[in-house]
């Protein structure tokens, strides 16, 4: 399909009724946040008759099922893919109206954690222009991830409404409601079963549109609200008990409030098991009424239908779709599972035991008895090809079983009962199949895949760095943004000086940008010429923000013990949420902000240092910082990050690695080139050995007068008030602890690494020279060619 043309008459028209609607005499008595509300509403109901994709013959339609979907602010890259921005731009300066100003007023959609929940959203956008029919499926939480500050330095947080009853890009359809049941019990019904739940409760289905570049293409993100078929009781209204009368609508609320906001770590909640069911049974009730529909037979699903899980959360829908075969379709079990085991795929995203999640069998049974009894004939029957295989081998089957020991494990459920599995980088990938899943893989050594992760180059360049944009349809003269292998044309200009030079100047533009939103939030000035060294992402101990904590001890105690030396000013720049219950992860934030306070006020060091720990990061504020980057650290301990995606937006923008060889970052490296990269510490191989061979802190420790030193500075309350137990979670962890994710053993190294990168930062033209490798050599990590590796790898490949 082609680009839809922007209709002015039609936008006119939308336009007004939407000012109309609320009651105006005319566009102008409109707020800032009106404005908002009524451009977006104007784009939403024209893009309601934009024509949906049709998959072209063979192709399946893929239905991608995720709890999250972090899609950022929709106004503005809406109008960025489908063409619009500059008419829109035109037809609201007629008004006096400034887009860029509107565009500021929407609240970030945060209904994701991260990595994982980009990670959807990007493949949504992606779908969408690549010409893949794809439908995204999640969860209309009322609350998103929560609001940070900070409170001296501790984390505080406040729950994040961004109304999303007031979103104006929403389609409520009610034709759509889909019923879910929950408890209950189970009853013979002729030769098989029947479940009766105890609770039945509405999904309704809220549907934003993703919007392909420029291709005329609108497909569904359809999130799934809960409430109660009869949000109100009038027998219990007439009889007198009025607050009662609303009580069980109330509680089918309850199961859409809130994201929960653990990443890699699971905690067992039984909302949550309810929350995974629910978007489940939703999704595949829409799957097979559209199904249907289409006229198709049941047993022609797998032909016509793909369903990619985003991790474990969505795994319930497996059985599900078993219950629904088996008990409401009448199919035999061969035939049910035939249809199953051909239509689900799987992407991990992790191998840390603490991730992978486990239900309790009794909670499990309770909630759903008739996927319990299902569970258990999959376990069953698979216990019979363990048994072929690893004859009287109980260790084999205690760890490949799908119900063992009260527990259900939900990535032995997807690894039997899908096609596919996936893993997210090259090296991820061979992890998953080495370390997690070797029997499995000895079974089915063909159900496993790499799929590299990537990210939408409309939002991580076009959008968030149009300078750079610009520069490069100038130079490139070709359209780049939807095939970024294009950018490899950038190459002979890394030798260009007068190239360089502007380079140069878009990215100093762009921190001169970041440091003004720096001033407005924190009041901290921080100097645009000095390096801008960046770590943005969750915080957790694998992914080592106390290792880069270190590295600024190491500076600031250079320059105290040599005021006069010549040093490179940086300013070190924080992003990060740590959930809520993680305590250790909430001390480290408080340790970065203590030692930010001491060295930001301190007039020994003026700006030559400089550490800001920006609250609240979100995609809004990734989109500053992520252009304004001159360092990137991805320095997690190695084989603990899957991918990393981050690593993948700030190289694009000409940000240079720091990194271990993890996850994606190998093939970065593998891209840019080993002189364009700081490479650094233990490889997963030598981690494994160090971990094997007794690996002792202390006695590092001792050996290391400097580190030991700079330790010794936060234990004895240097940087808090002389408070001697403010970091203890953290530096227990780093001492008796055993130092799990080895940041003492890698420090050495990545000192020498950061000389590294200083040296090369004295070389200006040859810094900028490597950043622009850096755009130049990253096409391959854009989600088009994630999409595409999934559209042959699995999707469409022949079975
Ligand atoms: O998924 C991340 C990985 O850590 C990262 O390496 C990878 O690039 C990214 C995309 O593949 N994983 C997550 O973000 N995981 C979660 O956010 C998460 C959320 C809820 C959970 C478990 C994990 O219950």
């Amino acid at each position: 399909m082609s680009q839809q043309k922007f209709n002015q008459a039609r936008f006119d028209a939308a336009l007004t009724r939407q000012w109309q609607h609320l009651g105006l005499a005319s566009a102008s008595e409109m707020t800032p946040h009106q404005w908002w509300q009524a451009l977006s509403g104007a784009l939403a109901e024209m893009l309601a008759v934009l024509p949906v994709a049709k998959p072209a013959k063979k192709q399946r339609h893929v239905n991608y099922i995720s709890m999250e979907f972090l899609i950022g602010r929709l106004t503005g890259n809406n109008l960025l893919n489908l063409g619009w921005y500059d008419e829109v731009k035109a037809s609201l300066a007629k008004y006096q109206c400034d887009l860029s100003e509107l565009l500021e007023e929407e609240v970030d959609p945060a209904l994701g954690n991260g990595g994982l929940g980009r990670l959807a959203a990007c493949y949504l956008d992606s779908m969408a222009t690549v010409g893949q029919p794809a439908i995204g499926y999640g969860l209309n939480y009322q609350y998103g991830l929560f609001r940070q500050s900070f409170d001296d330095g501790q984390q505080h947080e406040a729950p994040d409404d961004w109304h999303r009853s007031r979103y104006p890009w929403f389609r409520h359809n009610a034709a759509l409601d889909v019923e879910v049941g929950l408890s209950g019990r189970v009853v013979k019904n002729g030769s098989g079963f029947r479940w009766e739940p105890a609770v039945t409760l509405r999904g309704e289905a809220w549907d934003l549109p993703v919007t392909g570049y420029r291709n005329g293409v609108t497909q569904p993100l359809r999130l799934w609200q809960a409430s109660h078929r009869h949000p109100f009781d009038l027998t219990l209204f007439n009889d007198g008990k009025f607050l009662k009368a609303e009580q069980q609508g109330i509680d089918a609320d309850k199961l859409t409030k809130v994201l929960y906001p653990n990443d890699n770590h699971q905690d067992g909640k039984r909302l949550r098991l309810m929350q995974q069911y629910f978007q489940c049974a939703c999704s595949v009730a829409d799957i097979l009424r559209r199904h249907h529909l289409a006229g198709r037979k049941i047993t022609e699903l797998a032909e016509y239908e793909v369903i990619q899980l985003n991790d474990t959360h969505p795994t319930l829908a497996i059985p599900e779709m078993l219950r629904v075969l088996l008990d409401e379709h009448q199919l035999g079990w061969d035939e049910a599972w035939a249809i199953t085991s051909k239509t689900f795929a799987y992407t991990n995203h992790t191998l840390m035991p603490e991730a992978l999640e486990r239900w309790d069998q009794r909670l499990f049974r309770a909630l759903l008895p008739r996927h319990f009894m299902i569970v258990n004939e999959i376990n069953k029957r698979f216990k019979k090809v363990v048994d072929r295989h690893w004859p009287g081998d109980e260790a084999k089957w205690e760890k490949l079983a799908v119900l063992y020991d009260h527990q259900l494990r939900m990535a032995n459920l997807c690894v039997v009962g899908g096609f596919a599995v996936n893993g997210v980088a090259a090296l991820h990938s061979e992890l998953v199949v080495k370390d997690l899943f070797p029997e499995y893989h000895q079974l089915w050594p063909n159900k496993f895949h790499n799929v590299t992760n990537g990210i939408t180059p409309r939002r991580w360049l076009k959008q968030c760095n149009p300078a750079l944009a610009g520069l490069i349809d100038e130079t490139l003269k070709v359209e780049w943004a939807n095939h970024l292998d294009q950018l490899k044309g950038l190459e002979p200009f890394a030798d260009n000086k007068a190239f360089r030079k502007r380079y140069r100047q878009i990215k100093h533009d762009n921190k001169v940008r970041l440091a003004d939103y720096i001033r407005q939030l924190t009041g901290i000035e921080v100097n645009p010429k000095a390096l801008f060294d960046v770590q943005i992402k969750r915080l957790h101990e694998y992914k080592r923000q106390h290792l880069g904590l270190l590295h600024i001890l190491h500076c600031y105690k250079t320059l105290r013990d040599h005021p006069n030396k010549d040093v490179i000013p940086r300013v070190f720049l924080f992003g990060a949420k740590a959930a809520p219950g993680y305590y250790l992860a909430k001390n480290i934030i408080y340790a970065i902000n203590k030692v930010a306070e001491k060295i930001n006020n301190d007039p020994l060091v003026g700006d030559r240092l400089k550490v800001v720990f920006i609250p609240d990061y979100r995609i809004t504020a990734a989109e500053l910082m992520i252009p304004a980057a001159d360092l990137s650290e991805q320095i997690s301990t190695a084989g603990y990050e899957a991918s990393g995606t981050g690593n993948m937006k700030l190289a694009l923008n000409g940000a240079l690695t720091i990194g271990t060889l993890d996850g994606a970052n190998v093939e970065i490296a593998e891209q840019v080139g080993e002189e364009n990269i700081f490479i650094f510490g233990h490889s997963v191989d030598e981690v494994k050995a160090l971990k094997a061979g007794g690996y002792s802190p202390q006695k590092l420790r001792k050996k290391d007068k400097h580190l030991d030193g700079l330790l010794k500075e936060l234990e004895k309350g240097f940087f808090s008030d002389g408070d001697k137990h403010a970091f203890d979670l953290m530096l227990s962890s780093l001492g008796k602890g055993g130092d799990p994710w080895l940041v003492l053993a890698d420090f050495a190294s990545y000192i020498e690494a950061q000389k590294r990168v200083e040296t090369l930062w004295r070389d200006s033209e040859g810094w900028t020279r490597a950043a622009i490798l850096n755009t130049a050599r990253t096409g391959l990590f854009s989600s088009d060619r994630s999409i595409r590796d999934y559209q042959q790898r699995i999707w469409q490949a022949k079975r």
